[in-house]
């Protein structure tokens, strides 16, 4: 058994009392020189208390939230028995300027040095005994935690060196530590380093991550390789329209930002299309048409108002929901020019007439190119149809903010079975027992596939589910509309 060292709180300069932020090893673990153990802060600054020598975490004496001072016991590291108790300058280099301080870390030199009488007592403790760490001799009085720096070390075990604010401020970026190249002293990550990584990842330069870039461009994503179409044929160039150009970026956004799951569903649209028949009439005589997305959109509105994460947006902290308490609906237009999301508003509150109307008119207006940007804003859900075309299921892109969007494709006719269940019946070989079941038999039914794309971050598959059963319910009676 190595000997045991103890590593306390160094002379941090006029602070008392700061808390420790993290924890950055666990009971067991084995640690190298230098290796930072715990994270501490104060109102000023965070630093990084390091091991003094090389062995394994055999006590941890605080834990994340407790307050300590110069002088506190933090972690007990059993030494290796061929390795020396600590490093003469290991045992001066216990703090790490925040660069986020922007205070120019100090040099070693002008780091207090170590008490030799204290390394010697060290050295020489007796297998399993435990062993002061030798305290820094006093620093200058002056000297404050921001300013208390020393040059970090090159790393032995992968260990990426950064301080916790450069550590805090990656995780809220998003940027992986160990891709970023770090420019400080001994390949050390500053904030500097992580700007510029996302800055040229945003731009599409590939070459500031520590892999120069081989793993991906812009996101990590590799880009589509260019190919000479020309070289296999004879190929046409058409520009892309305004819309495309637009829609484009915002479905690639969506599609890269929300974690997407599309759930699929039928509804027996038999019923509903036998009113809507039925209606036809006196739709006619109003001028209008009556298309199943109208009584989709009804429906989608009362199982809204059951389902309130479906018309939720994630606020940008991503910490809370925003439930929308209207029922503004968008409703995918297919034009010439590409697609567009004109919303109608209070879905909740109109008619099917009045939607039918509504409905025409903005899809008239997205064709003709007449939309205010105000027709295309506000929706707390969207209804892709593409039902009038065909299809049998589709997985739209939500709209984010958006969390959840429904696709329609077309109603067809079915065979759905009416009788006892399958499981009722008996097996093959005892046929004539089938004679005494009452009878069942496979019917003609409209059935509509739904395709409900959501966000899974806002949207669980369990609810998600629960909203299209009550949809497809809804839909196949329709006389629960009217309640
Ligand atoms: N199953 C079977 N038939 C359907 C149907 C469905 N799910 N939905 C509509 N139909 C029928 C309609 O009843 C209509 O038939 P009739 O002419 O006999 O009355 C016909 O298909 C055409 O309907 P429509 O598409 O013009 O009308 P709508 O109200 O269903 O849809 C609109 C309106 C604006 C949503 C639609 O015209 C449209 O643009 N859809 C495309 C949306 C789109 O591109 N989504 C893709 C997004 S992802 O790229």
């Amino acid at each position: 058994m190595g000997q045991l060292l103890e590593i306390r709180v160094p002379d941090i300069g006029d602070f008392d009392e700061v808390e420790v932020v993290e924890i950055l090893v666990a009971k067991g673990d084995r640690v190298e020189l230098e290796d930072p153990l715990v994270s501490i802060e104060s109102d000023k600054a965070t630093m990084e208390i390091p091991s003094t020598a090389s062995g394994v975490v055999a006590e941890l004496q605080v834990a994340e939230g407790d307050r300590v001072s110069e002088g506190s016991l933090l972690v007990v590291i059993e030494t290796s028995a061929e390795s020396p108790a600590e490093s003469p300058e290991a045992s001066d280099a216990p703090v790490e300027a925040d660069e986020q301080a922007g205070i120019p870390p100090t040099s070693t030199a002008d780091a207090a040095k170590p008490d030799p009488e204290s390394e010697a007592a060290g050295g020489a403790a007796e297998s399993g005994a435990v062993a002061e760490t030798p305290r820094p001799a006093p620093r200058r009085a002056e000297r404050t935690l921001s300013a208390a720096a020393a040059n970090p070390v090159p790393d032995r075990t992968g260990h990426v060196h950064a301080s916790p604010l450069v550590r805090r401020y990656a995780r809220e970026l998003g940027v992986p530590l160990q891709e970023t190249r770090g420019s400080g002293a001994f390949g050390r990550v500053l904030v500097d380093d992580l700007k510029r990584q996302v800055r040229d990842r945003f731009a599409g330069r590939a070459d500031t991550s520590v892999d120069g870039g081989a793993r991906g461009t812009a996101g990590g994503i590799p880009p589509i390789p260019a190919v000479d179409h020309a070289a296999f044929g004879p190929v046409r160039e058409e520009k892309l329209t305004r819309i495309q150009k637009v829609s484009g970026p915002n479905l690639q956004r969506s599609w890269l930002n929300v974690p997407h799951v599309t759930q699929h569903e039928d509804a027996d649209m038999t019923e509903l299309e036998r009113f809507r028949r039925d209606s036809r009439e006196a739709a006619e005589a109003r001028d209008l048409k009556l298309s199943p997305l109208l009584f989709v959109m009804k429906a989608v509105c009362v199982a809204l108002k059951e389902f309130p994460a479906l018309r939720a947006s994630l606020a940008p902290e991503a910490d809370r929901l925003l439930i929308k308490e209207y029922f503004h609906l968008g409703v995918a237009v297919d034009t010439d020019q590409g697609l567009v999301v004109p919303v109608v508003r209070d879905v909740d509150r109109k008619g099917i007439f009045e939607l039918a109307a509504e409905v025409a008119e903005l899809a008239e207006r997205a064709r003709a190119r007449k939309l205010a940007a105000d027709d295309l804003r506000g929706a707390c859900f969207t209804i892709s149809s593409l039902g009038g075309i065909g299809g049998t299921a589709f997985t739209p892109i939500v709209n984010a903010p958006e969390v959840a969007i429904l696709g329609l494709s077309k109603t067809r006719v079915r065979p759905v079975w009416e009788g006892p269940s399958p499981l009722d019946s008996p097996p093959v070989e005892s046929a004539p027992e089938a004679e005494s079941l009452a009878p069942g038999r496979f019917v003609p039914r409209l059935v509509l596939p739904m395709s409900l794309s959501y966000d899974h971050r806002v949207v669980d598959g369990a609810v998600a589910v629960r909203f299209t059963s009550r949809l497809s319910q809804l839909l196949s009676n329709p006389v629960q509309l009217l309640l």
